[in-house]
């Protein structure tokens, strides 16, 4: 078995990390909008310092970013140059319902979105659209505390239906909540949620991820009653965690670091909480609020694909001075000494892709889609603005090369391949623009200098022959 014919190649975006115009357009403040550059940035996103409103001393990357909100036409054209057949892309709620929770949508936003999609069909691409990547309306944040409130539910539902029916000619494939894991980690820019001080972090966190279920099996349910060809996936941050050791204790650990990776998309995936995931719970002191009827939605409403990214794989130890000497913020984990590294300190695994996929496959045996994968690096551009980024198609051809196996030596059912910031964009964890991953060079620094100008890098030509040939050549 080769990769499918149709099999779905392109690249992947968010809306906060490339639109920019965060105040156009009727757009609404957002979350992800108040993420800053520099040493703040994760301490706002975790939900540990308060960051409402914008201040002086803080710069914030996503209000202008790459200003693709202005930029589409040509970002597009350029993407089915390269020959895409899927373009993953976000909707920003605040666009469509700025403040949340109006009954009302907001017509240039939608609107906007529209002619994004209306453009990809010409280019015969396939929007694949992620309802919520990171973001979430400030107002909801304010007045509901994110997440934390049930009443996100109706916000949610009402945005789905508002999609599902506006854009029901133009996208099939949806994923509800990015990276849904994420919320483990970095609760407010994943979920909108501000800890108050004293309070049971694990228990709103928890609650918060149960309301995000609840909400992405309504939309299971609303995407198959308002178009029954509507495919829609859940989301992972994923990357398989190895035994520092084969110390059986190490083993362990590994195990119980993946599961609470797995915990969330098991119920999405499978229609279930997990019995270790309810144990975990209750050993955390965690009281999970289910109403009647929860059960049953989420029982009745599984995922038709699972998507994920992957980045690097990582290494449980149950040797507690080995981890007390972890390095790094939100995906923090033991340094496998078999493995190079990024220049941010990510590992590069491009096996480790193959066993991710392997490992979801048997676990779910429902189709995948990998939907970030990609080398985040320094680029130097020459005098025409030119990049020789021989790392960066060195790191996509192994991962590809890995893939590839999944598929034709393992029989894993893969729908397509995204890579992550296929045209440079602003990093999520570090706010950087320097941190890229585009194969198209985007003429902008991180102290807002730059003409904005669009360059194919040296990527974007072995990309386009990688698609064409359908991953034959690479
Ligand atoms: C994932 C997110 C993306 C993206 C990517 C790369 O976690 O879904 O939004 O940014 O990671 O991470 P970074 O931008 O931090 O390099």
């Amino acid at each position: 078995m080769s990769l499918k014919e149709n099999f779905l190649w392109g690249g992947a975006t968010a809306a906060n990390q490339c639109e920019g115009g965060y105040a156009s357009g009727g757009r609404g403040l957002a979350n992800v909008d108040l993420l800053p550059a520099g040493e703040d940035r994760y301490a706002v996103m975790t939900g540990r310092k308060k960051m409402f409103v914008f201040d002086k001393e803080h710069d914030y990357p996503a209000q202008r970013a790459i200003e693709m909100y202005q930029h589409y036409k040509e970002d597009i054209r350029m993407f089915a140059e390269m020959g895409f057949k899927v373009y993953r892309m976000s909707i920003a709620w605040s666009r469509i319902f700025p403040k949340g929770d109006e009954e009302t949508p907001n017509e240039e936003g939608l609107s906007y979105y529209e002619d994004v999609f209306r453009l990809c069909r010409k280019y015969k691409i396939e929007p694949l659209v992620t309802i919520t990547h990171f973001d979430c309306p400030m107002h909801l944040v304010e007045m509901y505390g994110g997440w934390r409130s049930r009443r996100m539910l109706t916000f949610y539902e009402r945005l789905c239906r508002t999609l599902f029916c506006r854009y029901r000619e133009y996208v099939r494939y949806w994923i509800t909540f990015n990276e849904i894991n994420m919320i483990l980690h970095a609760p407010f820019m994943a979920a909108g949620i501000c800890f108050e001080e004293g309070e049971h972090e694990k228990q709103v966190v928890y609650q918060a991820a149960h309301h995000e279920l609840l909400a992405s099996a309504l939309a299971v349910k609303l995407a198959k009653e308002i178009n029954p060809e509507n495919q829609v996936g859940c989301m992972l941050a994923a990357g398989q965690a190895y035994p520092y050791s084969c110390k059986p204790e190490d083993v362990w650990a590994a195990m119980e670091m993946d599961r609470k990776s797995y915990l969330f998309i098991d119920v999405q995936a499978r229609g279930s909480y997990p019995e270790y995931g309810l144990k975990l719970m209750e050993r955390e002191g965690v009281k999970l609020q289910i109403e009647s009827g929860d059960l049953e939605l989420l029982r009745d409403n599984t995922v038709d694909f699972i998507s994920f990214s992957y980045y690097n794989s990582m290494c449980a130890s149950a040797d507690p001075e080995l981890n007390a000497a972890i390095k790094g913020n939100i995906f923090a984990s033991l340094e496998n000494p078999y493995l190079p590294a990024s220049e941010w300190g990510w590992q590069i695994d491009p096996l480790g892709l193959r066993i991710t996929l392997n490992v979801l496959y048997d676990r779910y045996r429902k189709p995948l889609f990998i939907v970030e994968n990609g080398l985040g690096a320094t680029d130097t551009p020459d005098e025409n603005g030119y990049v020789e980024d021989d790392y960066r198609i060195d790191y996509l051809r192994e991962h590809i090369r890995e893939m590839k196996k999944a598929v034709e030596e393992d029989g894993v059912d893969l729908l397509g391949y995204t890579t992550w910031g296929c045209i440079d964009l602003v990093s999520a964890s570090s706010g950087e623009m320097r941190k890229r991953y585009g194969f198209i060079y985007v003429d902008k620094n991180d102290d807002h200098t730059g003409t904005m100008k669009r360059i194919p890098k040296k990527s974007f030509y072995w990309y386009q022959k990688v698609i064409e040939s359908n991953g034959e050549l690479l």
